[in-house]
């Protein structure tokens, strides 16, 4: 298919390179290193060649998240923000850009992303999961009160927050098996939580015209949601949302193919949501965009899901021409 637009698809700049490093090995890492860089020909070759008209472009993880003090992720968030708004200006055509926030002071970053949807264009944020505020031992998750104004503002500017992930603050959890802790799992396990602390804390009832997305189709809550709906009905414990967790699928979540391009998952995702509300994208340079376009072009969908999925969809999200 041609036209595919991806929107988990990173870059860093010098500031955050090295938290990339530690996920490959030094053989990968050269590559990897140089295509996190680029925003420009390495990456439009493999576009071109596999038929992906344009990329969302965010920051690498954690970054941004990471920093545990305030005012030096403020910084490193604006910085990382005016440098993607330059790789774009030279190809606005094939790149956007989501916002990179330093969530540790919400007026600070409802402020900067407002500074990047009208002053640079960008068409929404991606956040890497939690932030490390003051220490790196005070993990701070956005349902809490203090962030309600924040949503308030993004609802306002009327365009959606990726939810990316970054690995788990339960780290007690994954001692002695260190390659559990990032994308073989840990990720999904973090990014999945929070979504359903966001959705279960009652934000989407105060902000209904919000919108999520989520990575790796959906962190695995496509395949949970009947047993975390069906048991939230009959939990004593309280449930603070007027919804259940499938109608805020239906209502206010998009995921993405990011790095999961598997054909039985994608169509479990499309019995559960419906292809309205999924999104192809790679992960690159994480994944290769190869691997992604070749799977998705062949997956036996119908032809007019293909195209929602692979580019209408993100069309209509991102209001792209
Ligand atoms: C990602 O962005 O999803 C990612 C990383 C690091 C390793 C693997 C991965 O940031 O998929
Ligand atoms: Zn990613």
């Amino acid at each position: 298919m041609q036209g595919k637009i991806g929107l988990e698809e990173h870059f860093s700049g010098e500031d955050t390179l090295a938290d990339s490093q530690g996920f490959v090995g030094d053989d990968i890492w050269r590559e990897l290193k140089a295509n996190l860089l680029d925003v420009g020909d390495r990456r439009l070759a493999q576009m071109d060649r596999y038929g992906m008209e344009r990329m969302i472009v965010s920051l690498n993880a954690p970054a941004v998240q990471k920093i545990p003090d305030t005012r030096k992720a403020i910084e490193v968030a604006r910085r990382a923000n005016d440098l993607l708004a330059e790789h774009i200006a030279r190809r606005p055509e094939r790149f956007s850009g989501f916002a990179a926030l330093a969530m540790h002071d919400p007026e600070a970053a409802a402020l900067e992303l407002r500074r990047c949807v009208k002053e640079l264009g960008f068409v929404g944020a991606l956040v890497n999961g939690f932030s490390n505020v003051g220490s790196a031992e005070n993990c701070v998750y956005y349902d809490l009160k203090q962030y309600w104004p924040f949503w308030g503002v993004v609802e306002e500017l009327d365009v959606p927050f990726y939810l990316h992930p970054r690995p788990p603050s339960q780290i007690k959890a994954y001692e002695g098996h260190p390659w559990l802790v990032g994308p073989a799992y840990g990720f999904a396990a973090e990014t999945g939580l929070h979504a359903l602390r966001l959705l279960g804390s009652g934000l989407f009832d105060k902000y209904p015209r919000l919108r999520l997305i989520l990575g790796h189709m959906g962190e695995n809550l496509p395949f949970h949601l009947y047993r975390s709906d069906r048991r939230v009905a009959w939990s004593p414990m309280g449930y603070p949302a007027k919804k259940n967790f499938r109608e805020y699928f239906q209502s206010n979540v998009f995921i993405t193919t990011a790095g999961n391009f598997r054909t039985q998952t994608l169509i479990d995702c499309m019995l559960e949501l419906g292809a309205d509300r999924i999104l192809f994208s790679s992960d690159y340079p994480f994944e290769a965009v190869q691997e992604a376009a070749e799977w998705f072009d062949a997956t036996p969908i119908s032809e007019g899901d293909r195209l929602k999925i692979g580019r209408e969809n993100s069309r209509k999200l991102f209001r792209l021409p």
